[in-house]
């Protein structure tokens, strides 16, 4: 306390001087602003633009209450898809942040089991952008139960209404995030997913981790799934790696092989044992899984970001998921919880060169197994001096984060005001919402049943 009123001092005397550009850099003033307290199991957030108006819409993905019997806590049957409209009409600057309009793209009566992180497409290709919502909960399986789905929603009557199509129900596999661009060279969009079963949580020799290609017919039609590949994790990201026109598929690994990373001597790693991956796109349908880096135990999230360090180099940016509580392995092998990033060599279908960005201890997980840290991340420009910045979900360090990028492009991590315990958090969206000139910060929080948004 003592140091932030120092640090108010100065600031207030720099501002005097007229050095606001300086007083922004090194003191973002962000303040938390919750839309929502309600949102009960609160998963994924993400932003698009969904109706026929100039701001972005928020959309967010609940699983509903748990209950807790005598073998732990029983998942409930069925979660909500929201969308958030911002209240305020027109597209003036500096609108209001903090009263948004509620729609349901799905109810608790769809019986959607863990609606997953939403895409927002227009899978039909006509009037609005739609909304596909995968499902599932990676150990359902062991439960008795077959509750994977893919569905999508179709925007009708300006998004007042959303019609269900159904993908896939009732499948044994979990699917956590879709991609939807043409994945088998006949210029149609497929839906790409991986399906995760992970069987009993106490065996990491049972899981079953495939990636499923369901093809497009244009129409909003999709076939069965097809099996292009073994491996990938739940949020993948479509990109064109190799920039030979084909998107390929990017993604980290966290069920499967890789739990045992720390058991298989570092030269004999492969893209099976691999954090992160990535599915060569060969054309008609045909994939080649490549490791991108084979020393950060389970991965949980890598994305691109072009020009992170101002060079004008795309760089990918990347998260484990790990325990330092754990005493006993594989856990207590794992590299700690931290944020790494990777820049594709030469031979691009070779290991990445890695940089870990955060410092040791940055991720304190509050929990045993099953607790892991950090979550799902994005870059933006977050406090004014042009360099980009890393918002982070600190999950099971329960707190959400922004990584400052400073000159030299390293990165200090610092916890976003009012974030304690807003554990387990979905997002980040980083965005301007409100035509201010500065981008706000979402993160929902499993923990804490809310969706809240971070501005300065
Ligand atoms: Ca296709
Ligand atoms: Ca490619
Ligand atoms: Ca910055
Ligand atoms: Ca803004």
């Amino acid at each position: 306390m003592k140091i932030r009123n120092n640090r108010q001092k100065i600031v207030g005397l720099l501002a005097g001087l007229g050095c606001t550009a300086l007083v922004q850099a090194t003191e973002p003033d962000y303040s938390r602003l919750t839309i929502d307290d309600a949102l009960t199991g609160a998963a994924f957030v993400v932003s698009g633009n969904l109706l026929n108006n100039p701001r972005p819409e928020l959309v967010a993905s609940a699983f509903g209450p748990f209950a807790f019997g005598p073998m732990g806590p029983i998942p409930p049957a069925a979660g909500q898809v929201v969308m958030y409209r911002n209240a305020q009409p027109g597209n003036r600057p500096n609108a209001q942040l903090d009263r948004w309009i509620r729609t349901n793209i799905v109810s608790e009566a769809d019986g959607i089991t863990f609606p997953n992180r939403p895409q927002i497409e227009n899978v039909d290709g006509k009037g609005d952008p739609d909304v596909i919502v995968p499902g599932g909960y990676f150990f359902d399986t062991f439960l008795g139960n077959a509750r994977g789905s893919i569905t999508w929603w179709e925007s009708r009557k300006g998004g007042k209404r959303w019609i269900r199509h159904d993908v896939v129900t009732d499948s044994p596999f979990s699917y956590h995030s879709v991609l939807f661009e043409d994945f088998n060279g006949d210029d149609i969009n497929d839906i790409v997913s991986v399906g995760e079963n992970a069987g009993n949580p106490s065996n990491p020799n049972d899981d079953v981790v495939e990636v499923h290609l369901f093809a497009g017919d244009g129409h909003g039609g999709f076939s069965a799934a097809v099996t292009i590949g073994a491996g990938g994790g739940s949020l993948l990201t479509a990109y064109d790696v190799n920039g030979d026109g084909l998107i390929d598929i990017v993604s980290p690994q966290f069920f499967g092989p890789v739990a045992g990373q720390p058991f298989v001597p570092p030269f004999a790693r492969n893209a099976d044992t691999a954090s992160f991956v990535w599915f060569e796109n060969l054309g008609s349908g045909h994939f080649a899984k490549h490791a991108i880096g084979v020393n950060q135990g389970p991965g949980f999230a890598i994305v691109p970001v072009q020009n992170l360090l101002g060079d004008g180099v795309t760089r990918w940016i990347a998260t484990n998921h790990t325990n330092q509580n754990i005493p006993f392995p594989p856990f207590s092998l794992y590299p700690e919880p931290a944020v790494y990033e990777f820049t594709p060599t030469a031979d691009v279908r070779a290991l990445w060169s890695v940089r870990q960005l955060s410092a040791p201890g940055d991720f304190p997980v509050t929990g045993g197994v099953g607790q892991a840290a950090p979550g799902f991340l994005a870059a933006g420009e977050l406090n004014g001096d042009g360099l980009v910045d890393i918002a982070v979900s600190g999950d099971g360090a329960r707190g959400v984060f922004w990584m400052e990028q400073q000159a030299g492009g390293s990165f200090l991590t610092h916890q976003l005001p009012d974030s304690e315990n807003y554990g387990q958090a979905g997002g980040p969206v980083i965005q301007d919402l409100n035509r201010s000139n500065t981008n706000e910060i979402v993160f929902s929080s499993f923990d804490q049943n809310a969706l809240s948004i971070w501005k300065r």
